[in-house]
C-alpha cells in the first residue's frame, strides 16, 4: 500500500499501487528537448571519467569542479590579465570536456545491477487525476502554451516567434508585454543558433535569424524595441504600458530610466564577461545599481514608475533577473536579497514575483547561469563565487538534496511567490507524466551517444541518441521518482535497490543525472517544481 499525498485534502485516502509493466502511452506534449550550457566544471556532472566504470555523478562533479576552478584561476580568472583569450580558452576547455563525455559510445558500466519498483504510468496518471486540480488561471503565463487567447474566439492578429528554450531576454520582453496587455497571440518556438538549426521557414521571413519576431496581421516585424512600440500603438484598447504624453515629466522619467537600464546592462556585460579588474568591474556596476535602487526608492515603488507597472519594468526585468543569477554565480555577489544593501530593488523583485505574468516567464538561477555563456561568449568566474556557484549547481550537498529547506525571501533564490512544496511536486509530476515517453528517451541520452553535429551550447545536443537498451530501466526509474514525489513522505517509498535486479545501475544513474541537469525554468516547469524534481532525481541517483 502506498498513499498519494494529501494535497489540500486531509481526508485523502490511501490507494494501492501496483508495480509492473511499463505502459506505452504516446502523449504528444512538447518534448523536453532541453539545452543547458554548463561551461567549466559544471559539465563534469555528465562525465564518466576515462576508463571508469562506476559513476558517482555528484562526487565527481565536486572533484572536477575544484580542478576546473583551479585551472580557471591559474588562467587568470582571479588575478586576470588575459581578457578575452582566457574566456575563449575557458569556453573551449568546457567544450572539450563535453566532447570527452560525448566521446563515449554507449556506457561502460561496472555491471552493477539494480531493481526498481514503481507503478505504471497509467497508475501514476490515475493518482494525479484523483488529486484536486488547481483551476486554470488565465492570468498566469505558461511557457508551454502555443497560443493565448484570453477568452477571445477570433484568430489572433499577433504571431510571436520566440526562442524555444526561453533563454532570450529580448523575446521575454515581448512575451511579457503581450501577457500584461492580454493581447491574444499564437506562438512559434525557434531555436537559438547555439542550440540547433533554425527552420528554413523562419529564415525566409527573418533572414538574420534574430529573435524575437512578430507577425502582425501577417506583416513581419523584428527588433524588440520596434516590436514593443508597434504593439503599444496598434492595441490602444489594451492596457497602455507607457501612458505618458511625450515631453511630460513622467514621460521624461520613463525615458531616463530606460537609459539607465542600458547603462546598467553595459556595466554588467563588462564585468560578467571579464576575467580581470574584478574590483573595478564591481564598483562600476554597483555604482549604477545604487542609482537604480535610489530611483526605485524616490519613485515610491514598488515599480519604477511608482505603483504603476509599465514598460520600464519590462525593460529591466529580463536583465535584472539575469544579473541576479549570473553575478551570484560568477562573482559571488548577491544583488537580490542582499540584507538591505539594495532595499528598493528587493521590493521590486518581490513585487515582480507576485505578478502571474512574470512568474510564468521568469527563469531560475541555475538555468540562467548556464544559458548565458553561449549567448555572451563566456562568463568569467572571480574565485569568490565558489560556494554560491556550487549551491546553485546543487553540488554543495544541500541545495538539490532532500529534505529541501523552505523557499522564502531568505533562500538562495528568494521570491517565487508562495512556498507550497506539495503543489510544486504535483506540478513536476504532471509535467513528466503527461510527456513521459519523450522525457524517458531524452533522459536515456545520458547513457547513449552524442549527436553529430554538435552545437555551441555545450549541453545542447539535439542529435544525441538515447541508449535504447536502457530505456526500460530509465522508464522505471522515472516512474519511481514521480511516485516518490506523490507520497507524503519519501521515506515510505522504496527507491531503486542496488546489487539486485535486472537493470544497469550506472546507465540508469547517468540518465537521471542527464535529465536533472537539463530541467530548464520556465521552459519545462516552474522553479519550485524544478527544485523538487531535481532533488527527487538525486534521491534516486543516490540509491544507484
Ligand atoms: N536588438 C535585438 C537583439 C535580439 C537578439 O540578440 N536576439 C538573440 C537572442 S536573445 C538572437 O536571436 N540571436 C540569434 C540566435 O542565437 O539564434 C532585439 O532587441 O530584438
Amino acid at each position: 500500500m502506498s498513499c498519494v499525498i494529501p494535497y489540500r485534502d486531509a481526508q485523502h485516502r490511501c490507494r494501492s499501487t501496483q508495480t509492473g509493466v511499463r505502459e506505452t502511452h504516446h502523449v504528444t506534449l512538447v518534448c523536453v528537448v532541453v539545452v543547458m550550457v554548463r561551461i567549466s566544471a559544471t559539465t563534469a556532472r555528465l562525465s564518466t571519467s576515462q576508463g571508469s566504470t562506476r559513476v558517482q555523478p555528484r562526487a565527481r562533479a565536486v572533484e572536477r569542479r575544484g580542478r576546473c576552478a583551479r585551472t580557471v584561476r591559474a588562467a587568470g580568472g582571479v588575478s586576470g590579465g588575459e581578457g578575452k583569450d582566457f574566456m575563449k580558452r575557458a569556453f573551449e576547455r568546457a567544450r572539450g570536456m563535453l566532447e570527452n563525455v560525448g566521446g563515449r559510445t554507449g556506457v561502460a558500466t561496472s555491471g552493477m545491477k539494480c531493481d526498481i519498483d514503481a507503478p505504471t504510468w497509467g497508475e501514476l496518471e490515475r493518482m494525479l487525476s484523483e488529486l484536486p486540480q488547481e483551476p486554470v488561471d488565465d492570468d498566469a503565463s505558461d511557457a508551454s502554451a502555443s497560443e493565448r487567447l484570453f477568452g477571445t474566439t477570433s484568430t489572433p492578429r499577433v504571431k510571436l516567434y520566440r526562442d524555444s528554450a526561453s533563454w532570450c531576454p529580448y523575446s521575454q520582453k515581448i512575451w511579457m508585454q503581450l501577457e500584461e496587455k492580454r493581447i491574444p497571440y499564437v506562438k512559434e518556438k525557434i531555436n537559438m543558433r547555439c542550440y540547433g538549426l533554425k527552420p528554413e521557414s523562419f529564415m525566409k521571413i527573418a533572414p538574420s535569424g534574430a529573435l524575437p519576431v512578430i507577425e502582425l496581421d501577417g506583416q513581419v516585424i523584428s527588433e524588440s524595441s520596434v516590436i514593443a512600440r508597434v504593439i503599444e500603438d496598434e492595441f490602444p484598447e489594451h492596457k497602455p504600458l507607457l501612458p505618458y504624453a511625450p515631453g511630460s515629466a513622467e514621460g521624461e522619467r520613463a525615458r531616463y530610466l530606460m537609459q539607465m537600464e542600458r547603462a546598467l546592462f553595459g556595466r554588467w556585460m563588462q564585468w560578467i564577461t571579464s576575467s580581470w579588474s574584478d574590483g573595478s568591474g564591481y564598483s562600476a556596476y554597483s555604482e549604477v545599481l545604487d542609482s537604480v535602487d535610489a530611483e526605485l526608492g524616490s519613485g515610491g515603488g514598488p515599480y519604477f514608475m511608482g505603483s504603476d507597472f509599465t514598460m520600464v519594468d519590462i525593460a529591466f526585468a529580463p536583465f535584472l533577473e539575469r544579473m541576479a543569477s549570473s553575478i551570484l554565480y560568477y562573482k559571488g555577489v548577491k544583488i537580490e536579497g542582499n540584507g538591505g544593501r539594495w532595499p528598493h530593488l528587493d521590493s521590486w523583485f518581490a513585487a515582480m514575483a507576485n505578478r502571474k505574468t512574470y512568474r510564468g516567464i521568469k527563469s531560475d538561477y541555475y538555468t540562467t547561469a548556464h544559458d548565458l555563456p553561449p549567448q555572451l561568449g563566456g562568463c568569467a568566474e572571480n574565485g569568490d563565487n565558489v560556494s554560491a556557484r556550487d549551491a546553485i549547481d546543487g553540488v554543495d550537498g544541500v541545495n538539490w538534496r532532500l529534505p529541501l529547506g523552505p523557499l522564502n525571501e531568505k533562500s538562495l533564490e528568494p521570491w517565487w511567490g508562495s512556498d507550497d512544496p506539495v503543489a510544486a511536486r504535483i506540478e513536476a509530476a504532471r509535467k513528466i507524466v503527461s510527456n513521459h515517453t519523450n522525457v524517458v528517451r531524452f533522459a536515456a541520452r545520458g547513457c547513449g551517444e552524442p549527436g553529430k553535429p554538435s552545437y555551441s551550447a555545450p549541453l545542447s545536443d539535439p542529435n544525441a541518441r538515447p541508449g535504447e537498451a536502457h530505456i526500460p530501466a530509465v522508464d522505471a526509474a522515472l516512474r519511481c521518482v514521480v511516485h516518490a514525489m506523490l507520497q507524503p513522505d519519501v521515506a515510505s517509498v522504496q527507491g531503486p535497490a542496488k546489487n539486485a535486479g535486472m537493470f544497469d545501475a550506472d546507465a540508469t544513474s547517468l540518465s537521471l543525472a542527464y535529465l536533472r541537469d537539463r530541467v530548464g525554468v520556465p521552459r519545462d516547469m516552474s522553479y519550485p517544481a524544478a527544485r523538487q524534481f531535481r532533488a527527487y532525481l538525486n534521491w534516486a541517483i543516490e540509491r544507484l
